[in-house]
C-alpha cells in the first residue's frame, strides 16, 4: 500500500476559503493563502484548491490565488472549478499548479479528458466525480455543484474517465459533503475495485477514524475541508492516530 496522502480542500469563492454543506450554504472560512501556508507546516501531503465561484467575474480571483499559493508552497497542489477547455487547464499549470481537477466540463464533453492526458500528462490530469447516492442503491454523477443530475452511473463513469487518461479520480461524496458524517465507504470501495488509478475520498471527514475507514475502503489519499477549517483536528494530530492504528503516513 503506498503512503497514505492527507489533502487539505480550499474550496473557494472571489478570492476567499468558503464551505458548506452538500455545497450549499457557503460561509466564509478565511484567505487561502493563510490557509494554505498553515496546512503545509502541519504536514499536509498535498493541497487542493478548488474555485466554486458561481459567476465568471468571481472565476477572475483565480489564477492570482494560485500564483500567492505557489510562491510559498513546496508540496504538490492541485487546482480546480471552472476547468472548461484544456487552455484553462494550461493556464492553471502556468500559474503554479501541478495537477488540474476537471468535474463538470468532463461530463460535457469526455473528450476533454484525451485532450489533457495528451497535452499536459495523465500526471496532471485530475478528475474530479461528485456522487450522490440512489434510494435502490449505486451511485449516480451530479455536476454543476450537485445542482445537475446527469443520468451517469459513478462506477461507469470512473472506468470511462481512467480509459480516457486519467491519472487520478477525486472522488466526492455529495450527500456527505460538510456533515461530518464519515466517507461514504461502500462509494469509495466500489470505485477504488472499478479502476486502476489512485482515489481520493472526499466529503463527510470528522475524525481520524473516518481517514482510517476510507483508506481501509480502498482510497489511496483522504481529502477534507471543514475539519481542517473549523480547527478540529491538525494534519498533524490526525497523521499521529494514523501512524499509531498502523496507516503508513508521509512523516
Ligand atoms: P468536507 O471535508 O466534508 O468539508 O468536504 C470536502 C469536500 O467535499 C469539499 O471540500 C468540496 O469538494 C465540496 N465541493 C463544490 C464544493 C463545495 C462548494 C461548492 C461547490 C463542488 O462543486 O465540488
Amino acid at each position: 500500500m503506498l503512503t497514505a496522502r492527507i489533502i487539505p480542500c480550499l474550496d473557494c469563492r472571489d478570492g476567499r476559503v468558503v464551505k458548506g454543506i452538500n455545497f450549499q450554504g457557503l460561509r466564509d472560512a478565511g484567505c487561502p493563502v493563510e490557509l494554505s501556508l498553515n496546512y503545509q507546516d502541519q504536514g499536509a501531503d498535498e493541497l487542493v484548491l478548488l474555485d466554486v465561484s458561481a459567476t465568471p467575474e468571481g472565476r477572475g480571483h483565480q489564477r492570482e490565488t494560485v500564483r500567492r499559493v505557489r510562491k510559498e508552497l513546496s508540496i504538490p497542489l492541485t487546482c480546480g472549478g471552472g476547468v472548461r477547455v484544456a487552455d484553462d487547464a494550461g493556464r492553471l499549470l502556468d500559474a503554479g499548479a501541478d495537477k488540474v481537477s476537471v468535474n463538470t466540463a468532463a461530463v460535457v464533453n469526455a473528450e476533454l479528458i484525451n485532450d489533457l492526458a495528451i497535452r499536459y500528462g495523465s500526471q496532471c490530469t485530475v478528475i474530479a466525480i461528485d456522487a450522490i447516492r440512489h434510494e435502490s442503491g449505486g451511485w449516480g454523477v451530479v455536476v454543476k455543484s450537485g445542482r445537475e443530475r446527469t443520468g451517469r452511473d459513478v462506477i461507469q463513469w470512473s472506468k470511462e474517465v481512467v480509459e480516457r487518461g486519467a491519472g487520478e479520480i477525486l472522488l466526492t461524496s455529495w450527500d456527505r459533503d460538510g456533515t461530518r458524517s464519515g466517507y461514504e465507504l461502500d462509494l469509495l470501495g466500489a470505485v477504488s475495485q472499478a479502476v486502476t488509478v489512485p482515489v481520493i475520498a472526499s466529503g463527510g471527514a470528522a475524525n481520524p477514524e473516518h481517514l482510517i475507514d476510507a483508506l481501509k475502503a480502498g482510497a489511496d489519499a483522504v481529502l477534507a475541508a471543514s475539519i481542517f477549517h473549523d480547527g478540529e483536528y491538525t494534519v498533524k494530530s490526525l497523521k499521529a492516530v494514523l501512524r499509531d492504528a498502523g496507516v503508513e503516513v508521509r512523516p
